[in-house]
């Protein structure tokens, strides 16, 4: 399927190692072809992790918008192209990662594949997306309500900040 070009919003999320420099990096690489355009990014957050391991450390999440001539599932295997070059293994689910990217809309496509639901089966309930992503765009709907409403009733809504710059440890020096 190829339905020209079509706005999608993808969403990103680190927690393991430089988690700055890899959401970066992962925005370049992911607008890195030409049948790939940046729209809009959100500001980076940190979040408190939502299922998996109670151990787990916080996240940076963000959200982007792009415009794209690739398929639905040829923008996620490009997805998951991007998260191999960070090294993304998947040993637990929603365990520690590198980095995510997941899919979150795809135009209004609607899609029940097991391999690609859209729009993202969870976005709806979790402030980990829907808060970047109503900074972005303060005018984006999801289901046909607000971003920004879904955000303020999403139970992680408190766990959210405005990352403020690096909380990592300092890259070794060589
Ligand atoms: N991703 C998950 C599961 N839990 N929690 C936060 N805060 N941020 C994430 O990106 C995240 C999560 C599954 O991909
Ligand atoms: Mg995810
Ligand atoms: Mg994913």
């Amino acid at each position: 399927m190829n339905a020209g070009h079509v706005r999608a919003v993808l969403a990103l999320g680190s927690n393991l190692g430089e988690r700055s420099g890899t959401l970066a990096a992962a925005v370049a690489e992911l607008v890195d072809r030409p049948e790939v355009r940046l729209r809009d990014v959100s500001p980076v957050v940190q979040t408190k992790p939502v299922g998996g391991p109670a151990d787990q450390p916080d996240f940076l999440n963000m959200v982007l918008e792009i415009e794209t001539e690739l398929s639905p599932r040829a923008l996620l295997a490009h997805c998951h192209e991007v998260e191999a070059l960070h090294h993304r293994t998947r040993e637990v689910r929603w365990g520690p990662r590198t980095l995510d990217v997941d899919i979150i809309v795809y135009g209004d496509v609607v899609s029940n594949d097991p391999d690609l639901i859209l729009p993202h089966p969870r976005a709806a309930e979790r402030a980990f997306v829907l808060y970047p992503w109503a900074v972005m765009d303060g005018q984006a709907r999801l289901g046909g309500t607000l971003v920004s409403e879904l955000a303020t009733r999403a139970p992680d809504m408190a766990g959210i900040r405005h990352y403020e710059g690096s909380s990592d440890p300092a890259p070794a020096i060589h």
